[in-house]
């Protein structure tokens, strides 16, 4: 593995005229697409904060392409960003398809210099927050990420690898600095000071805003969360886990855009789906007519919140036991039966400190997801701004409970049912 990322001198950012071109040039993918470079139909279809996607398709078939610009999108040049995220990237696919080949896109290509990966074409999967603003179940969805997150984040860790590999693998890591910086200012540090970035529904959450800007114990618990992000390689992270960077159908999930990966604290990513599954709940309120009431739908999404984590812990307890060929936990001192037992005790009590973790970073990105700078459309598509904002407390409420109390919450199921509980409140003036 190496850090040293890409020269990009002759890089420059593709746009439709110029794409088949470039793709023409890699025999595989032509081969792929079919016929000739100038039929391919090409459509840049980009809808995230960061990166250019382009769709390209072909006769024969079709692909996807990321390419990093050499800034945000989300804000313009004036905000630039390394194209070396898409080294990163590339990296973390790899990694995530050592263990989990069925649930990430196949990488076809991979061109360094122009900071683009091309991916197989996922079709007909969608966006998963745009099917869940939709009320589109998906069945899979618990099985599949809890399988993606305990094989990723066990089999990068010290539990699995000797602590020599486990080192090069953090060290390959180590230079994606600028997006660990962007989490770490607008998920930990932002949307409890006043900075140019945030926004949020306004006038209805000025006063929460402002609440949480003076509130002490939620700087101290987010502080907490901060330093164990900044300070805890326990595995590698895909970084930026959420329902968008899910595609996915009723049968079938696959996970993209690992561009934030690094080595970090396992709760960062459990986090990341228990967050956005919240947060879509509490949206729902703001999609359901009385034609289209959203109840059942909003018991499904609690439904699989448990599910994701129970299974999560099942998968990884169950990898825990069967592949501990880490320097963690050295197999030798565990041989006898009092010592087995006190381990699988230990084991017991790690997965309850994981949890607790966990949900301390889903409460910091149910904050920023809400007061900082990039939102989601599960609550911005709705459209009456009363009824969002309320929406929008509900989930603030429930994650400073979270995040300042979060051993108060020691099972899932107790999450979930304060959420119920929170859902069910009104405040004055919303609604
Ligand atoms: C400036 S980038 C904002 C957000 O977009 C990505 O999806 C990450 O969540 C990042 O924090
Ligand atoms: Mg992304």
């Amino acid at each position: 593995m190496s850090d040293i990322a890409p020269d990009y001198r002759d890089y420059r950012a593709q746009d439709e005229a110029s794409l088949p071109d470039y793709l023409g040039r890699l025999p595989a993918i032509a081969a792929r697409l079919g016929g000739r470079a100038a039929d391919w139909a090409v459509r840049e279809v980009g809808d995230g904060n960061l990166n250019l996607v382009f769709i390209v398709e072909g006769p024969a078939g079709g692909v996807a392409v990321k390419q990093a610009l050499p800034y945000v999108r989300l804000v313009g040049e004036s905000w630039p960003l390394p194209l070396s995220r898409a080294h990163y990237e590339h990296l973390a696919l790899v990694e995530q398809a050592r263990h989990v080949p069925d649930l990430v896109p196949a990488v076809l290509h991979y061109e360094p210099g122009q900071a683009f990966i091309v991916l197989e074409l996922l079709q007909p999967h969608i966006i998963m927050r745009r099917g869940m603003i939709q009320a589109i179940r998906y069945p899979r969805f618990a099985d599949d990420i809890a399988r993606f997150m305990a094989e990723t984040l066990f089999r990068t860790s010290d539990l699995c690898l000797p602590a020599a590999e486990k080192k090069a693998r953090i060290a390959a890591f180590c230079g994606n600095t600028a997006l660990c910086k962007i989490t770490e200012d607008l998920i930990f540090t932002e949307p409890y000071m006043v900075a140019p970035n945030n926004r949020w529904t306004s006038p209805e959450l000025d006063g929460i805003a402002a609440e949480f800007r003076a509130d002490a114990e939620l700087k101290l618990a987010v502080s907490r969360l901060k330093l164990k992000f900044l300070a805890a390689p326990e595995a590698m992270l895909h970084g930026d886990l959420h329902t968008g960077s899910v595609m996915a159908t009723p049968e079938q999930t696959k996970v993209i855009d690992p561009e934030f990966a690094f080595y970090g604290p396992m709760g960062f990513d459990i986090g990341a789906v228990l967050a956005n599954l919240l947060l879509n709940y509490f949206s729902q309120d703001g999609h359901a007519t009385p034609e289209a009431p959203r109840a059942d739908y909003q018991d499904w999404v609690l439904a699989t919140t448990v599910e994701v984590w129970q299974k999560f812990a099942a998968h990884f307890l169950s990898l825990w036991r069967s592949h501990a060929t880490g320097d963690a936990y050295p197999a030798p001192l565990f041989e006898d039966a009092s010592s087995q037992m006190r381990l699988e005790e230990e084991r017991a009590s790690h997965l309850r400190r994981l949890f607790r973790d966990a949900l301390g970073f889903a409460a910091a990105k149910m904050i920023r997801r809400i007061l900082g700078l990039a939102h989601n459309i599960d609550l911005e598509w709705i459209e009456d701004q009363k009824r969002r904002a309320l929406c929008e407390t509900r989930a603030l409420r429930l994650a400073r409970e979270l995040m300042v109390h979060a051993a108060d919450y020691p099972t899932i199921e107790t999450v979930t049912d304060a959420a119920r509980a929170m859902q069910r409140q009104s405040f004055q003036g919303l609604g």
